[in-house]
This record gives structure tokens, sequence and C-alpha cells, in this order.
């Protein structure tokens, strides 16, 4: 069909909506993507077999729960983070830690302390190396912000996570923590492992078939949120992680890969009660 005939096809389905009827934003949204998507099964002849196998596809995607996982592989959750930093821009915003995606990931209600927390129920102490992070929340004048909430969560050794992964402790790798007086925080954890997406999933199947993976480079997701300040989402990486630039989610950016430093002098693993180096 050519591009009119298409046209008057879709103004036929739009005209049977009510005026004033339904969510005008949600009309536009709607008649937009399906649009668009008439759209592309002209210009690619799409045949009705691919269509239906897409509807199933979808259809599976959502009883496996994998939407979420499907829109960072797909680069809309990184897409959105360079929109909110583009407005931010035109509004005169700039500096701070950069922003990156949330992920599908977080759960609410992590325990909370204040200054410190230790992250891992200690399964893994023998296997993995455990790490220290510390950092200060500042606002854009560089001033403290004591009180500031700092929501922590990771992966474990397996790139899984607690709550999706039920053989792990209540909210293991997961915390909340309040910046002590002078805007400080620090946890002690073990370093994570990188996540893959489920293999066989929805998610695995989609990349496989557009020649990608789904790997992820080992990180630690943070929401940073004080009263009267706009609320950070974002994420650190580790050096040497050989997806650390090959992210399936495109969420590594410059400024959220910290110094790391091993320790390996004895005195200072004795101090921190542990038997073997630590970062
Ligand atoms: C993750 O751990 C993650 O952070 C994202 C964005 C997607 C899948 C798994
Ligand atoms: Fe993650």
């Amino acid at each position: 069909m050519t591009r009119a005939q298409i046209d008057t096809l879709l103004q036929k389905i739009e005209s049977t909506e009510q005026v004033g009827g339904g969510n005008d934003r949600i009309k536009a949204i709607v008649n937009r993507i399906n649009r668009d998507l008439f759209y592309a099964i002209e210009d690619l002849d799409i045949q009705p077999e691919e269509i239906w196998k897409a509807v199933n596809f979808l259809t599976q995607a959502g009883v496996n729960g994998e939407y979420g996982l499907i829109a960072a592989g797909m680069g809309i959750e990184h897409f959105l983070d360079l929109r909110m930093d583009e407005e931010e821009e035109r509004a005169g915003i700039s500096g701070g830690t950069p922003r990156t995606i949330e992920g599908p990931l977080y759960v609410a209600g992590a325990p909370k302390s204040v200054g410190f927390a230790r992250l891992d129920d200690g399964t893994e102490v023998e296997e993995g190396k455990v790490f220290f992070m510390q950092g200060q929340v500042v606002d854009g004048n560089n001033n403290p912000i004591p009180g500031a909430i700092v929501e922590v969560w990771h992966a474990n050794l397996k790139g899984n996570y607690s709550y999706f992964d039920q053989t792990q402790s209540d909210f293991n790798l997961r915390r909340t923590i309040e910046t002590d007086e002078n805007g400080n925080y620090q946890f002690r954890s073990i370093l994570p492992s990188g996540y893959a997406c489920p293999p066989g999933g929805s998610t695995d199947v989609l990349l496989t078939s557009i020649g990608r993976h789904g790997n992820r480079p080992s990180h630690v997701h943070f929401f940073v949120s004080a009263p009267g300040f706009r609320k950070l989402t974002t994420q650190i990486n580790f050096e040497g992680d050989p997806y650390l630039w090959d992210d399936f989610a495109f969420a590594t950016r410059p400024g959220l890969v910290p110094d790391q430093v091993d320790i390996t002098d004895a005195e200072k693993i004795k101090e921190k009660g542990l038997t073997k180096p630590y970062s």
C-alpha cells in the first residue's frame, strides 16, 4: 500500500475514537506508535506469520516479566537518560555525578543505617573478595549533605540479585545508608560479578536473534536523595571488566568508574578484621 492509502486507513481507525473520550496524551502516543508500525509492516513487507510470532514473543516476555530487561537491552532506558541530561542542560543544570539507568532489579525497603552498612550476609566471604566503598554526598557548591539517603544494591558472585534470586537471604546486597554529619557514607560488601540475561529467556532470545549478547559488566547501583534536591539514579563500574564498555544496557559512562585500590598490607587487613586482601 502507498503511504496515502495507509494514512487513509489510519484516519478511519482513529475516527472511531469518541470525541472527548479517553485520554488525549495516550491517544497521541498509541496512534503514533501504531502509525509507525503500519509503515514498518509495509516498508519491510512484514509477513502475517512474523506478526503472530512477535505477538507470541511479547506475550511470553510478559509472562517471564522481562519487559524491564528488554527496555534496558534495546537502549530505551539509556535513551531516556540522555534525554533527561539534555533537558537539564537546557535548564542550565550541570555538574555532579552522571546519572545512569536504574534497571529492573531495584527493591524498595532495604534495611537502613547511618554512616555505614555491611551489604552482604556473609555467605560469599570465602569465595569472593571483600570491598569497601566510601563517598560523600555534596550539593552543587560542594557542601556536604548530612542525612542524605544512599540506597545501594548489587549482584552476588553469580551475577544474581536477592529477591529475584530466591536462594539469597532477604535484602542480601541491598541497603539504605543515611549520610553522617559530614555527608559521608561507607559500606562493606563482596565484589559482584557481571549480570547475564537469563539463558533461553525472552531477552536472550531477542538479543541472540539480532546478533547481540546480554551481558553487563560488574556494577553497583545507587539512588541518592535528599529533601530539596533532585534524586540521582546511578551506578559504578569496576576497571578491568571485559564488558566495561560493552554493556548490553549501555549504562557505563565516563565518571562512573571510581578509583579502586587493592589492599594487601597485613596490618591493614587485620585492622578491618579480615584475613585476606581486600579492595
Ligand atoms: C541488571 O543488573 C541491570 O542493572 C540492568 C540495567 C539490566 C539487567 C540486569
Ligand atoms: Fe544491575
